[in-house]
């Protein structure tokens, strides 16, 4: 676990260069928009879907540079995403990363704008040709990313979510929900090193079958961490499900069973990398992670 630490924060501080470049203010144009961006994305968050395209692109060789640049792609729609979740139409929240929510901050109309401008900059970025020289490797990740953040993935889910206040959903539902909710970028995270490094397709189908459990493993562990854990380590709102009455694992399964679903299913999503060697470990590591992780 100690080397998994150590390379996460390796990764997290390369991506944080990354975004601080990405987000340089444009001195042409209104200055308030850059600083609300930048509150938001820079200086927290553990940088986990960063993480993987980069552990994904190495099993193939990628270099640094291409999967760095798609992974901070992939942490601009994430935390575009966590900016409307908070939103009052949606979660309403006042707490995110330990500071105060970017319509706290701000305002309201400045944090919708903001969380476009993530979404539509990650698209920038991946299409540049600095991403990667082959453009119809630029295409395939451009298409997946968008896939993944649209209606067919995390927009899709959180229109499940949004849903599920009203509606009695069962295991299956709430699965089905939290792969396209959270699981869709998780799952890019990935794909998206296979896609960099030209994997073959039972490579690639072997690290989608890992972030798939991966992401379900992390959600248990979200929904755990939702009842079991606190403001100070979390750096958001606790027993906000909990106090809605809404479905989740925790809801269906009880807190033991979530546990050992979690498990299980990390331990399934290790099963799904048998197909590569030692450089694979620091994945293997990250399923054990995403389980036992306090925030
Ligand atoms: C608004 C289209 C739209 C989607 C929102 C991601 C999401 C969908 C909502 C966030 C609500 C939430 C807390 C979901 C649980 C799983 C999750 C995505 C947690 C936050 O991700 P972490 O733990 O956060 O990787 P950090 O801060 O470490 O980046």
């Amino acid at each position: 676990m100690s080397d998994l630490k150590a390379a996460l924060t390796n990764t997290a501080d390369s991506v944080e260069i990354m975004l601080d470049t990405l987000l340089t203010p444009d001195s042409s144009i209104e200055n308030r928009i850059f600083e609300a961006m930048r509150y938001t994305t820079l200086g927290g968050g553990k940088r986990l879907r960063p993480f993987l395209v980069k552990q994904s692109a190495a099993l193939f060789g990628v270099s640094e540079i291409n999967a760095l640049r798609t992974g901070a792609a992939l942490e601009l729609i994430h935390c575009y995403s966590l900016v409307h979740d908070d939103l009052p139409a949606m979660d309403d929240d006042d707490l995110r990363r330990g500071k105060a929510t970017l319509h706290k901050a701000f305002d309201e109309a400045t944090a919708i704008l903001a969380g476009d401008a993530l979404l539509t900059l990650a698209f920038e970025v991946i299409a540049q040709p600095e991403t990667h020289q082959d453009s119809e490797i630029r295409i395939e990740l451009v298409n997946m990313l968008a896939r993944a953040s649209g209606v067919r993935g995390m927009v899709g889910g959180q229109m499940k979510d949004l849903q599920a206040e009203t509606k009695e959903l069962n295991l299956e539902d709430i699965t089905h929900l939290q792969q396209l909710k959270t699981g869709a970028l998780i799952e890019y995270g990935c794909e998206a090193g296979a896609i960099l490094g030209k994997a073959s397709n039972e490579e690639r189908g072997a690290l989608i079958a890992y972030a798939n459990d991966l992401g379900l493993a992390f959600q248990i562990a979200d929904d755990l961490l939702d009842i079991e854990g606190n403001v100070e380590e979390t750096g958001k709102a606790v027993r906000k499900d909990n106090n809605a009455g809404k479905a989740t694992f925790v809801s269906i399964l009880g807190v033991d069973g979530a546990r050992k679903e979690a498990e299980s299913i990390a331990s399934r999503a290790v099963g799904h990398l048998d197909t590569f060697d030692d450089r694979a470990n620091l994945l293997r590591a990250t399923a054990e992670f995403v389980i036992a992780r306090r925030n």
